[in-house]
């Protein structure tokens, strides 16, 4: 059988984008998301496209007991996943921590850190047995720095940031890699979806210089994951040329 990727979040964005560069390189595929009309479309697209297998997981990763039952229900031979690419996540809102809507910060943490842990944690005991795999976590500049405004959404990277380190020593001795892919602005659905719909305001955030796209970090995942068994890329920071810092951006 092909090898397998794991992508979560696949509906959109990076992790669609994903779902194209590993398709296109012969990967069976597994992809996990909520949206099930897209999953379905993007699923049936590319296994026409590429003649690859996917199986589509319609999970929230944030409910365990639902998501754990959806992924070990999977037949063994797809259990066999070589890599696993941890991209589901979501910022919402972008208010100072007084005035933060405290569901927000409960999406943002279940999600990004608790939704990523239980993937983890299923996927890992998959990869133990065949003493390889490799995980990549996808984190951001907001876990490298903290910008005003982005309090939970930063430390909900900052924490992907320290999982990351954590799971490379724990999964070590498995011949496990784990590498952290942390993006500066990718134009995606992520501004719509923190500004909870608003298409406006999300469009300013890219205007003015050239954001990168998810296809650029499609690109880079595909560079670490496909360098020799001896070799891991721990942490990338990929920013758009025009971006020096979370909030210094030359607009012109
Ligand atoms: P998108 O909004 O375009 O895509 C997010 C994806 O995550 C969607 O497929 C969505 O699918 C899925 N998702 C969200 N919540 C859940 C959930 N609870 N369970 C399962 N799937 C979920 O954004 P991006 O592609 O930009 O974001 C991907 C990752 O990249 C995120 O972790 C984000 O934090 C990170 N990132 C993004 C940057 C950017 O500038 N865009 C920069 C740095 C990091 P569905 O709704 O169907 O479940
Ligand atoms: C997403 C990029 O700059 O909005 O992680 O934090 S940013």
């Amino acid at each position: 059988m092909s090898k397998i990727a794991l992508i979560t979040g696949a509906t959109s964005g990076i992790g669609e984008s994903c779902a194209h560069t590993f398709a296109q390189q012969g990967y069976n595929l597994v992809l996990v998301a909520r949206r099930e009309d897209r999953l379905v479309k993007i699923a049936h697209h590319l296994e026409d496209k590429y003649a690859i297998s996917i199986k589509k997981v319609l999970a929230d990763v944030r409910e365990k007991d639902n998501l754990t039952a959806a992924l070990e229900a999977l037949p063994a031979e797809w259990k066999k996943v070589d890599v696993l690419v941890n991209n589901a996540g979501l910022s919402q809102g972008l208010d100072p921590i007084d005035r933060g809507d405290t569901n927000d910060w409960d999406t943002m943490l279940d999600t990004n850190v608790k939704g990523l842990l239980y993937v983890t944690k299923i996927v890992s005991n998959w990869m133990i047995p065949n003493q390889s795999g490799h995980i990549i976590n996808i984190g951001s500049i907001a876990g490298k720095e903290v910008y005003p405004n982005g309090n939970v959404y930063c430390a909900s990277k900052h924490a992907v940031d320290a999982l990351t380190k954590g799971m490379r020593i724990d999964l070590l001795t498995h011949g496990i890699k784990v590498t952290a892919i942390n993006p500066g602005m990718v134009e995606t659905e992520f501004s719509v979806v923190r500004f909870k719909g608003d298409e406006d305001r999300a469009k300013k955030v890219y205007e003015n210089f050239e954001p990168l796209i998810a296809d650029d970090i499609a690109d880079a995942i595909w560079y670490v994951v496909s360098r020799p068994k001896h070799v891991n890329i721990n942490d990338m920071l990929i920013m758009p040329t025009a971006q020096a810092t979370a909030t210094i951006v030359n607009r012109g």
